[in-house]
Protein backbone atom coordinates (compact mmCIF):
# COMPACT_ATOMS: atom_id res chain seq x y z
CA UNK A 1 0.00 0.00 0.00
CA UNK A 2 1.49 3.26 -0.96
CA UNK A 3 2.56 4.96 2.00
CA UNK A 4 0.34 7.97 2.56
CA UNK A 5 1.73 10.97 4.10
CA UNK A 6 5.29 9.74 5.15
CA UNK A 7 7.00 13.13 5.58
CA UNK A 8 4.09 14.43 8.00
CA UNK A 9 4.06 10.78 9.78
CA UNK A 10 8.06 11.74 10.45
CA UNK A 11 7.25 15.11 11.45
CA UNK A 12 5.08 13.93 14.35
CA UNK A 13 7.28 11.13 15.47
CA UNK A 14 10.33 13.50 15.78
CA UNK A 15 9.32 16.54 17.49
CA UNK A 16 11.47 15.56 20.56
CA UNK A 17 14.33 16.38 18.16
CA UNK A 18 12.83 19.70 17.25
CA UNK A 19 12.15 20.68 21.33
CA UNK A 20 15.20 19.24 22.39
CA UNK A 21 17.30 21.70 19.26
CA UNK A 22 15.23 24.79 20.50
CA UNK A 23 16.03 24.17 23.82
CA UNK A 24 19.65 24.07 23.32
CA UNK A 25 19.32 27.48 22.11
CA UNK A 26 18.43 28.44 25.59
CA UNK A 27 20.82 31.22 26.24
CA UNK A 28 20.07 32.69 22.54
CA UNK A 29 16.60 32.89 23.28
CA UNK A 30 17.94 34.52 26.47
CA UNK A 31 19.60 37.74 25.14
CA UNK A 32 16.48 38.53 23.20
CA UNK A 33 14.26 38.26 26.18
CA UNK A 34 16.44 40.29 27.96
CA UNK A 35 16.42 43.23 25.52
CA UNK A 36 13.03 43.36 25.00
CA UNK A 37 12.53 43.33 29.25
CA UNK A 38 14.63 46.61 28.77
CA UNK A 39 11.26 48.21 27.94
CA UNK A 40 8.27 48.55 30.14
CA UNK A 41 6.14 46.09 28.95
CA UNK A 42 2.48 46.94 29.60
CA UNK A 43 0.27 44.17 27.42
CA UNK A 44 1.65 41.45 25.39
CA UNK A 45 -0.49 40.63 22.33
CA UNK A 46 0.22 37.13 20.39
CA UNK A 47 -0.84 36.94 16.57
CA UNK A 48 -1.23 34.49 14.33
CA UNK A 49 -3.18 32.72 11.51
CA UNK A 50 -4.65 29.12 10.83
CA UNK A 51 -2.72 26.64 13.29
CA UNK A 52 -0.42 29.54 14.42
CA UNK A 53 -4.06 31.69 15.79
CA UNK A 54 -4.20 28.78 18.15
CA UNK A 55 -0.46 28.61 19.35
CA UNK A 56 -1.34 32.09 20.15
CA UNK A 57 -4.51 31.25 22.62
CA UNK A 58 -2.33 28.77 24.68
CA UNK A 59 0.49 30.74 24.53
CA UNK A 60 -1.52 34.10 25.67
CA UNK A 61 -3.46 32.19 28.72
CA UNK A 62 0.74 30.38 29.61
CA UNK A 63 2.48 33.67 29.34
CA UNK A 64 -0.13 35.47 31.64
CA UNK A 65 -0.09 32.66 33.85
CA UNK A 66 3.52 32.59 34.45
CA UNK A 67 5.00 36.37 33.82
CA UNK A 68 1.46 37.91 35.15
CA UNK A 69 1.59 40.50 32.24
CA UNK A 70 -1.87 41.14 30.44
CA UNK A 71 -1.65 38.57 27.58
CA UNK A 72 -3.80 38.39 24.15
CA UNK A 73 -4.30 36.45 21.81
CA UNK A 74 -5.83 38.10 18.52
CA UNK A 75 -5.78 36.53 14.62
CA UNK A 76 -4.05 38.20 12.24
CA UNK A 77 -6.74 39.35 10.05
CA UNK A 78 -8.43 41.46 13.09
CA UNK A 79 -5.05 43.20 13.53
CA UNK A 80 -4.78 43.88 10.08
CA UNK A 81 -8.26 45.18 10.17
CA UNK A 82 -8.65 46.95 13.61
CA UNK A 83 -5.61 47.16 15.30
CA UNK A 84 -7.35 50.25 17.00
CA UNK A 85 -9.78 47.45 19.14
CA UNK A 86 -6.90 45.38 20.08
CA UNK A 87 -3.99 47.70 21.36
CA UNK A 88 -4.05 49.51 24.36
CA UNK A 89 -5.69 53.01 24.10
CA UNK A 90 -3.94 54.54 26.43
CA UNK A 91 0.06 54.05 27.60
CA UNK A 92 1.69 56.68 30.33
CA UNK A 93 4.97 57.39 28.73
CA UNK A 94 7.12 54.86 29.12
CA UNK A 95 4.71 51.78 28.82
CA UNK A 96 5.24 49.88 25.98
CA UNK A 97 3.03 47.10 24.12
CA UNK A 98 5.16 43.67 22.65
CA UNK A 99 3.44 42.81 19.85
CA UNK A 100 4.83 38.59 19.25
CA UNK A 101 3.65 38.07 15.48
CA UNK A 102 3.91 33.92 15.29
CA UNK A 103 4.34 32.41 11.74
CA UNK A 104 5.72 28.78 11.20
CA UNK A 105 6.80 30.01 7.57
CA UNK A 106 6.88 34.01 8.23
CA UNK A 107 5.44 34.82 4.97
CA UNK A 108 1.19 34.84 5.92
CA UNK A 109 0.33 37.72 4.52
CA UNK A 110 -2.54 38.85 7.25
CA UNK A 111 0.70 38.70 9.45
CA UNK A 112 2.59 40.79 7.24
CA UNK A 113 -0.32 43.72 6.63
CA UNK A 114 -1.18 43.60 10.39
CA UNK A 115 3.19 44.37 11.43
CA UNK A 116 3.30 46.75 8.61
CA UNK A 117 0.70 49.05 9.96
CA UNK A 118 3.18 49.36 12.59
CA UNK A 119 6.70 50.13 11.25
CA UNK A 120 6.73 53.47 12.82
CA UNK A 121 4.93 52.86 16.09
CA UNK A 122 7.64 53.03 18.84
CA UNK A 123 5.34 51.96 21.32
CA UNK A 124 5.21 48.56 20.34
CA UNK A 125 8.32 46.06 20.32
CA UNK A 126 7.61 43.36 17.64
CA UNK A 127 9.28 40.02 18.33
CA UNK A 128 8.35 37.76 15.59
CA UNK A 129 8.27 33.68 16.55
CA UNK A 130 9.21 31.64 13.35
CA UNK A 131 10.64 28.69 12.00
CA UNK A 132 11.84 30.94 9.14
CA UNK A 133 14.54 33.48 9.95
CA UNK A 134 14.96 34.82 6.51
CA UNK A 135 10.97 35.39 6.36
CA UNK A 136 9.40 39.10 5.54
CA UNK A 137 8.42 38.59 9.04
CA UNK A 138 11.49 38.41 10.48
CA UNK A 139 12.64 41.96 8.39
CA UNK A 140 9.89 43.90 9.85
CA UNK A 141 10.16 42.87 13.39
CA UNK A 142 12.95 44.01 16.21
CA UNK A 143 13.53 40.54 17.49
CA UNK A 144 12.78 37.37 16.42
CA UNK A 145 13.06 33.91 18.33
CA UNK A 146 13.75 30.73 15.99
CA UNK A 147 12.82 27.51 15.84
CA UNK A 148 15.51 25.98 14.10
CA UNK A 149 14.16 22.41 13.54
CA UNK A 150 10.82 23.26 13.83
CA UNK A 151 9.91 23.71 10.05
CA UNK A 152 8.30 20.36 9.07
CA UNK A 153 8.57 18.92 5.06
CA UNK A 154 5.48 18.40 4.83
CA UNK A 155 2.44 21.11 4.52
CA UNK A 156 0.40 20.09 7.99
CA UNK A 157 1.88 21.95 11.34
CA UNK A 158 2.58 19.48 13.50
CA UNK A 159 5.90 19.64 15.37
CA UNK A 160 6.36 23.86 13.88
CA UNK A 161 3.09 23.86 16.09
CA UNK A 162 4.82 22.02 19.12
CA UNK A 163 7.73 23.62 19.53
CA UNK A 164 7.22 27.40 18.95
CA UNK A 165 4.66 26.99 21.72
CA UNK A 166 7.76 25.38 24.13
CA UNK A 167 9.37 28.75 22.88
CA UNK A 168 6.26 30.59 24.49
CA UNK A 169 6.49 28.51 27.63
CA UNK A 170 10.46 29.21 27.95
CA UNK A 171 9.93 33.06 26.99
CA UNK A 172 7.81 33.29 29.95
CA UNK A 173 10.02 30.84 31.99
CA UNK A 174 12.53 33.23 31.39
CA UNK A 175 11.15 36.48 31.68
CA UNK A 176 10.62 35.96 35.47
CA UNK A 177 13.85 34.15 35.57
CA UNK A 178 12.14 30.79 36.69
CA UNK A 179 14.79 28.16 36.04
CA UNK A 180 12.78 25.36 37.77
CA UNK A 181 10.37 26.23 35.07
CA UNK A 182 13.24 25.79 32.49
CA UNK A 183 14.13 22.75 34.09
CA UNK A 184 10.89 21.38 34.10
CA UNK A 185 10.62 22.49 30.16
CA UNK A 186 14.07 20.04 29.35
CA UNK A 187 11.62 16.91 30.75
CA UNK A 188 9.77 17.30 27.74
CA UNK A 189 11.51 15.79 24.91
CA UNK A 190 12.29 12.19 27.24
CA UNK A 191 8.15 12.14 28.20
CA UNK A 192 7.65 12.65 24.56
CA UNK A 193 10.58 9.45 23.64
CA UNK A 194 9.06 7.57 26.66
CA UNK A 195 5.28 7.84 25.28
CA UNK A 196 5.66 8.05 21.50
CA UNK A 197 5.99 4.57 20.91
CA UNK A 198 2.94 3.50 22.37
CA UNK A 199 0.49 6.58 21.73
CA UNK A 200 1.39 5.84 17.59
CA UNK A 201 0.48 2.21 18.29
CA UNK A 202 -2.73 2.29 20.52
CA UNK A 203 -4.40 5.13 18.46
CA UNK A 204 -3.77 3.12 15.23
CA UNK A 205 -5.33 0.13 17.03
CA UNK A 206 -8.45 2.24 18.08
CA UNK A 207 -8.64 3.73 14.46
CA UNK A 208 -8.77 0.17 12.75
CA UNK A 209 -11.59 -0.81 15.49
CA UNK A 210 -14.12 2.08 15.97
CA UNK A 211 -15.53 4.47 13.15
CA UNK A 212 -17.48 7.43 14.32
CA UNK A 213 -18.80 10.76 12.53
CA UNK A 214 -18.26 13.20 14.75
CA UNK A 215 -15.24 14.61 16.53
CA UNK A 216 -14.96 16.88 19.37
CA UNK A 217 -11.71 18.42 21.08
CA UNK A 218 -12.28 19.85 24.60
CA UNK A 219 -9.57 21.45 27.25
CA UNK A 220 -9.58 24.82 29.58
CA UNK A 221 -7.12 26.93 30.27
CA UNK A 222 -3.81 26.34 27.96
CA UNK A 223 -5.51 23.46 26.88
CA UNK A 224 -8.08 25.03 24.75
CA UNK A 225 -5.59 26.40 22.34
CA UNK A 226 -4.74 22.32 21.94
CA UNK A 227 -8.26 21.46 21.42
CA UNK A 228 -8.41 24.59 18.56
CA UNK A 229 -5.49 22.84 17.14
CA UNK A 230 -6.41 19.38 17.46
CA UNK A 231 -9.71 20.10 15.73
CA UNK A 232 -7.86 21.75 12.86
CA UNK A 233 -5.93 18.79 12.20
CA UNK A 234 -8.70 16.45 12.21
CA UNK A 235 -9.94 18.90 9.16
CA UNK A 236 -6.92 19.00 7.66
CA UNK A 237 -5.62 15.64 7.62
CA UNK A 238 -8.88 13.39 7.79
CA UNK A 239 -10.91 16.16 5.80
CA UNK A 240 -13.10 15.04 8.61
CA UNK A 241 -16.01 17.76 10.46
CA UNK A 242 -14.82 18.52 13.83
CA UNK A 243 -15.32 20.96 16.81
CA UNK A 244 -13.62 22.08 19.55
CA UNK A 245 -14.70 24.05 23.14
CA UNK A 246 -13.75 24.70 26.59
CA UNK A 247 -15.02 22.15 28.12
CA UNK A 248 -17.27 23.21 30.29
CA UNK A 249 -18.81 25.30 27.27
CA UNK A 250 -19.83 22.10 25.62
CA UNK A 251 -22.11 21.51 28.20
CA UNK A 252 -24.29 24.69 27.44
CA UNK A 253 -25.75 23.30 24.20
CA UNK A 254 -23.01 21.78 21.69
CA UNK A 255 -23.21 18.27 24.08
CA UNK A 256 -26.60 17.70 22.38
CA UNK A 257 -25.41 15.92 19.28
CA UNK A 258 -23.10 13.26 21.45
CA UNK A 259 -24.36 9.67 20.55
CA UNK A 260 -22.79 6.35 19.84
CA UNK A 261 -21.25 7.67 16.52
CA UNK A 262 -19.26 10.65 18.81
CA UNK A 263 -15.61 10.75 20.03
CA UNK A 264 -14.63 13.12 22.33
CA UNK A 265 -11.45 14.10 22.76
CA UNK A 266 -10.50 15.61 26.35
CA UNK A 267 -7.59 17.20 27.56
CA UNK A 268 -8.16 17.02 31.06
CA UNK A 269 -6.58 19.77 33.09
CA UNK A 270 -5.65 19.51 37.07
CA UNK A 271 -7.88 22.56 38.69
CA UNK A 272 -10.59 21.29 35.97
CA UNK A 273 -10.18 18.05 36.74
CA UNK A 274 -13.43 17.01 38.88
CA UNK A 275 -15.77 18.62 36.89
CA UNK A 276 -14.21 17.46 33.73
CA UNK A 277 -14.41 14.24 35.58
CA UNK A 278 -18.44 14.55 35.88
CA UNK A 279 -19.06 16.26 32.42
CA UNK A 280 -17.05 12.63 30.94
CA UNK A 281 -19.83 10.51 32.93
CA UNK A 282 -22.36 12.09 31.45
CA UNK A 283 -21.01 12.70 28.15
CA UNK A 284 -20.69 8.17 28.62
CA UNK A 285 -24.14 8.02 29.46
CA UNK A 286 -25.36 9.86 26.00
CA UNK A 287 -22.94 6.75 24.42
CA UNK A 288 -20.37 8.43 23.20
CA UNK A 289 -16.46 7.36 23.98
CA UNK A 290 -14.37 9.55 25.50
CA UNK A 291 -10.54 9.89 24.76
CA UNK A 292 -8.86 11.26 28.05
CA UNK A 293 -5.65 12.29 27.88
CA UNK A 294 -3.98 13.75 31.39
CA UNK A 295 -0.75 13.64 33.30
CA UNK A 296 -2.75 11.43 36.05
CA UNK A 297 -6.35 9.61 35.79
CA UNK A 298 -8.27 8.28 38.62
CA UNK A 299 -9.24 4.53 38.02
CA UNK A 300 -13.44 6.05 37.19
CA UNK A 301 -11.35 8.09 34.55
CA UNK A 302 -10.08 4.78 33.42
CA UNK A 303 -12.98 2.70 33.37
CA UNK A 304 -15.05 6.09 31.22
CA UNK A 305 -12.68 5.84 28.35
CA UNK A 306 -11.59 2.99 25.70
CA UNK A 307 -9.00 4.80 25.68
CA UNK A 308 -6.58 7.05 27.93
CA UNK A 309 -3.15 8.35 28.14
CA UNK A 310 -1.46 9.10 31.68
CA UNK A 311 1.72 11.15 31.16
CA UNK A 312 2.27 10.24 35.30
CA UNK A 313 4.60 13.59 34.99
CA UNK A 314 5.55 15.93 38.06
CA UNK A 315 4.45 18.77 36.01
CA UNK A 316 1.76 21.06 35.87
CA UNK A 317 -0.84 21.46 33.02
CA UNK A 318 1.20 24.44 30.88
CA UNK A 319 4.19 23.02 30.73
CA UNK A 320 2.76 19.30 29.22
CA UNK A 321 0.86 21.90 26.68
CA UNK A 322 3.21 20.84 23.84
CA UNK A 323 3.36 16.94 24.27
CA UNK A 324 -0.67 16.63 25.32
CA UNK A 325 -1.27 17.68 21.17
CA UNK A 326 0.68 14.31 19.98
CA UNK A 327 -2.02 12.09 20.66
CA UNK A 328 -4.79 14.62 18.87
CA UNK A 329 -2.10 15.06 15.96
CA UNK A 330 -1.45 10.92 15.66
CA UNK A 331 -5.45 10.39 15.74
CA UNK A 332 -5.77 12.43 12.91
CA UNK A 333 -3.15 10.88 10.80
CA UNK A 334 -4.20 7.32 11.25
CA UNK A 335 -7.98 8.28 10.76
CA UNK A 336 -6.69 10.16 7.39
CA UNK A 337 -4.51 6.67 7.01
CA UNK A 338 -7.85 4.53 7.14
CA UNK A 339 -9.97 6.84 4.44
CA UNK A 340 -7.17 6.30 1.96
CA UNK A 341 -6.45 9.99 2.09
CA UNK A 342 -2.45 11.34 0.77
CA UNK A 343 -2.18 14.20 3.82
CA UNK A 344 1.14 15.65 1.94
CA UNK A 345 -1.24 16.76 -0.84
CA UNK A 346 -4.56 18.07 1.71
CA UNK A 347 -7.47 19.21 -0.09
CA UNK A 348 -7.85 22.46 -0.60
CA UNK A 349 -4.77 23.62 1.25
CA UNK A 350 -1.29 25.30 0.45
CA UNK A 351 1.73 25.93 2.91
CA UNK A 352 1.58 29.34 3.01
CA UNK A 353 -1.86 31.49 2.07
CA UNK A 354 0.55 34.50 1.10
CA UNK A 355 -2.20 36.38 -0.58
CA UNK A 356 -5.72 37.75 0.07
C1 LIG B 1 0.24 28.66 9.01
C2 LIG B 1 -0.95 28.18 8.15
C3 LIG B 1 -1.38 26.86 8.72
C4 LIG B 1 -2.34 26.14 7.84
C5 LIG B 1 -1.82 26.07 6.41
C6 LIG B 1 -1.47 27.46 5.92
O1 LIG B 1 0.69 29.83 8.58
O2 LIG B 1 -2.02 29.09 8.22
O3 LIG B 1 -1.97 27.09 9.99
O4 LIG B 1 -2.51 24.87 8.35
O5 LIG B 1 -0.68 25.26 6.41
O6 LIG B 1 -0.51 28.06 6.82
P1 LIG B 1 2.05 30.40 9.19
O7 LIG B 1 2.25 29.80 10.56
O8 LIG B 1 3.13 30.02 8.25
O9 LIG B 1 1.83 31.88 9.26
Amino acid sequence: MKEYGKDCYQDILNQDLAWGSFLEDEKEHEKVIKKIKRNNIKKVIFIGCGSSYYIAISGAFIFKKITGIESEAVPGSEMMFNPEVYLPSTLSNNEKTLLVPISRSGQSIEIIEAMNQFKENDNIIKLALTCNKKSKLVNITDHYIYSKRGLEKSLIMSRSFTSMLLGILLMASLWVKNTQLVKELKQLPTLFKNNIKDWDQLIEGHVTDFDYEKYEFLGQGSYFGIANEAMLKMKEMAITVSEDFHSLEFRHGPKSIVDSNTLITLFIGDKSYQREKKLSEELKSYGGDLFIIGNSLDDKIKELSPLYFEINSELKEEILSPLILVPAQLLAYHLASKKGLDVENPKNLSKVVENI
